[in-house]
């Protein structure tokens, strides 16, 4: 049947005759329908990708792109004078992820359906996603932020399991929610919850009784970690989730004729960052509740799981206290404890150990120690890990290291973004790279091809066009199409350097202000938001919103530099600014981001990169050349020296130049104590002058000079557009169906 008449028949109407939310309900019953067709339990091993996160954004367009009827739904639509544009925001978007970390789980999920592989993801069901950000007095404000609704893409299976927890059991209840690879099977994520899950705990903000876990475990995304009840539900988060994820696992594998010796045959687990850790001890305490000796389920175990690490920044980096493991999860502990005794006896370097002198359990050591692998996600992170952070497991366990540079998957990113780009990809070069995103080198054959550079500017202008109009509907602001659009989108975190950012926007308004006018008005555009109690983080968007009710309203300035502070920035505003981006600022301090990933996405979309050289920024200049990249400030040798020798001191950097003084300084000036509050700009003042951990002022004048450079470069269209073609044409290597393969030939082995 064709999908108009599934559509009708699931409406019990026509088209023309049904509103956008019938029409969004109907087509969300058939995709199920359809995926369900492509459902396959082919492979006698699979992959379990177990995370906390999965940051899947909206689904609808997803699965028709990937099902292979977006175009045909799309002219359906406008046949009937619909437009599916308007039936796409019908959808809530599921914000089950913090950033990259859960974005990179989604991504990966996709793309192992893509290949075909049999492979399933593992989560928590959180009732309300990460908060919904709103503004209110320049400040950010939190709201609780639902997705589920009546009729949702989860499907509820009729798969419970009781988990014990230190002194009562809950229910546990697993939904499922399709994944569809591209013109390939249908894999599952399967998201637990609770049967006793009670949203009424929450009111309009995020607060709620954090103590009730019957009611409350399931409801919301990494609850706030700055009070110790919410470390502790976080503990019961994670067992809970890595209790029904081993039960499943084993239930699967012994339906498929696992005799559980052989688990390491039928099963490959991978631990997205530490938040899955007590999947080791709880499965080797379920094998020896199966009759299994401890020796024999710890060597099972140790094939089975491997780790993934996603940052190298201490504070990140999870250290349960056993007290908390204590009262949570009893039954772990003495397996805990046993593994740190083997450890403890073969090493006696302390820092090495899985549980500390402070009676802490450091769940990375763990993983190390009881997984095969342990992979970095870009190639400098992995060297770090290697060379410093984890040297000390290294030289015990060389051969478990292996780095798996991230990716993105090119049919969100390209094909569903940006669909002027990507049709116009299809007429040029055709459209093999659909499946094998190495063809987009085919591109670069056009490199002189005035028509083909021209096109991809309008196609630019276009999507900068369709943004502007966005911001317009959505934020009320006035920005230029014609202007420069570099743009800043991720979370709020002072080693990512928005302040960096905000510091030269300072400097550019002074600038003009004395009467040097930039030949092409520049728009900043950034999107983050901040962790709750991260106090600094919510200074810095503070800041900036401060400075766009400052530069936007000066009338001489405004025509030549614009600010915005996209509100609520999610997967779905990324989908519109990623398009329209000229310069992709990804300024990390270097050492400190392990990947990225949004500059990836940025790059594939014909954006350049002005960048340190961290995380996967390196392969990006790698492979363009320094001819189609911006890359400035120190090295992370140097950076990490800094640190070693503790010699890095801002106030030395603000008293000796006069552009970071001037810049500083106006933080406090009269002009934004005007629009902003005293103690949010008093307080960042003196955390750049007499801290600055992650060294905004060290960089800060070798990024002001590539800025310079940056704008300057962008009056030169032609050489300009060229560089753009470059950008899009070396993009293939970060798709994330080329990491997948990798994982599998390297990891998981699945045939
Ligand atoms: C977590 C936390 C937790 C509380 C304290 C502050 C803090 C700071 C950072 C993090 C990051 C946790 C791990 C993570 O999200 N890593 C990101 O993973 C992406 C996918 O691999 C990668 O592209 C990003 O560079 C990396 O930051």
């Amino acid at each position: 049947m064709k999908v108009k008449e599934l559509l009708e028949k699931q409406c019990g109407k026509t088209v023309a005759q049904c509103s956008n939310e019938e029409l969004y309900y109907g087509l969300l019953a058939v995709v199920k329908e359809l995926a369900k067709e492509k459902e396959s339990n082919a492979g006698k091993k699979k992959i379990y990708y177990i995370s906390a996160e999965f940051l899947i954004g909206k689904l609808l367009s997803n699965n028709l792109i990937n099902l292979g009827i977006y175009d045909e739904v799309a002219e359906l639509f406008a046949e009937n004078g619909k437009d599916i544009n308007l039936i796409e925001q019908v959808e809530p978007e599921p914000s089950l992820g913090n950033g990259g970390l859960g974005r990179l789980a989604a991504c990966f999920l996709d793309s192992m359906a893509t290949l075909g592989l049999n492979g399933d993801g593992i989560g928590l069901n959180y009732h309300f996603g990460l908060f919904l950000q709103k503004f209110e007095d320049r400040l950010q404000k939190e709201n609780k932020n639902p997705w589920i609704e009546e009729q949702s893409w989860l499907t509820k299976t009729d798969v419970t399991y009781p988990v014990q927890f230190g002194g009562f059991t809950v229910q546990s209840r697993m939904y499922d929610l399709d994944v569809t690879g591209f013109e390939n099977r249908t894999n599952k994520l399967h998201l637990f919850d609770i049967e006793t899950i009670d949203e009424s705990l929450v009111g309009d903000g995020i607060d709620f009784d954090k103590e009730d876990i019957k009611k409350n475990l399931t409801l919301f995304l990494y609850p706030d970690d700055s009070d110790d009840a919410g470390r502790l539900l976080r503990v019961y988060q994670q067992y809970f989730m890595v209790s029904n994820g081993a039960r499943l696992i084993l239930a699967e594998a012994e339906a498929k004729g696992c005799n559980l010796h052989d688990l390491a045959d039928y099963a490959t687990i991978q631990i997205n960052d530490t938040h899955p850790s007590m999947v080791i001890p709880e499965l080797i305490r379920l094998l020896m509740e199966r009759g299994i000796r401890m020796d024999e389920a710890i060597e099972i175990v140790s094939k089975t799981c491997a780790y993934t690490n996603h940052t190298i920044l201490a504070e990140a980096l999870e250290k349960w206290p056993m007290d908390y493991l204590n009262k949570a999860v009893p039954q772990l502990m003495p397996i805990i404890r046993e593994l740190d005794t083997r450890v403890k006896e073969k090493f006696s370097d302390k820092s090495v150990a899985i549980i500390d002198d402070e009676n802490r359990v450091h769940m990375a050591h763990m993983d190390i120690h009881y997984g095969y692998s342990v992979n970095g996600v870009a190639y400098l992170h992995t060297e770090i890990l290697k060379k410093n952070e984890l040297n000390n497991f290294y030289k015990i366990y060389p051969e478990k290291f292996n780095n798996k540079t991230n990716g993105i998957t090119f049919r969100r990113w390209l094909m569903h973004c940006n669909k002027g780009l990507s049709h116009y990809l299809d007429d040029t070069i055709g459209t093999s790279w659909h499946k094998n995103a190495d063809d987009l080198e085919k591109l670069l054959a056009f490199k002189d091809d005035d028509a083909v550079l021209n096109k991809l500017l309008e196609i630019k202008n276009d999507n900068k066009k369709a943004l502007a109009a966005y911001l317009k509907e959505t934020q009320g602001l006035d920005i230029d199409p014609n202007s420069i659009f570099d743009i800043q989108i991720k979370r709020l975190h002072e080693y990512k350097r928005q302040q960096m950012n905000a510091l030269y926007v300072i400097h550019k308004y002074l600038d003009i202000k004395k009467g040097n006018k930039p030949s092409t008005p520049i728009t900043v555009i950034f999107g983050a938001k901040a962790a709750p109690a991260y106090i600094i983080a919510k200074d810095i968007i503070h800041l900036i919103l401060c400075l766009q009710e400052v530069i936007n309203n000066d009338p001489e300035v405004s025509p030549y530099l614009k600010v915005v502070m996209v509100e609520n920035y999610n997967v779905t505003k990324a989908e519109k600014l990623i398009p329209a981006c000229d310069i992709s600022e990804q300024i990390s301090l270097a050492s400190k981001e392990a990947s990225g990933t949004g500059n990836m996405k940025f790059m594939l979309n014909g954006a350049l990169t002005l960048g340190t050289m961290d995380g996967a920024n390196v392969e990006i200049a790698d492979l363009v050349g320094e001819d189609n990249i911006y890359i400035f400030g120190e090295s992370s040798d140097t950076v990490i020296e800094h640190y070693e020798k503790a010699d890095y001191v801002s106030k030395k950097f603000y008293e000796e130049d006069e552009d970071i003084k001037e810049a500083v300084d106006f933080i406090v000036s009269d002009t934004l104590l005007k629009v902003g509050h005293k103690e949010n700009l008093e307080r960042l003042y003196n955390e750049l002058l007499n801290k600055d951990w992650f060294m905004t002022l060290l960089d800060y004048k070798s990024y002001a000079a590539k800025k310079e450079e940056i704008y300057k470069d962008y009056e030169d269209r032609k050489t300009w557009a060229k560089k753009m073609l470059v950008n899009t044409a070396k993009a293939g290597f970060f798709s994330s169906d080329r990491t997948i393969a990798e994982y599998d030939k390297d990891i998981w082995k699945l045939n």
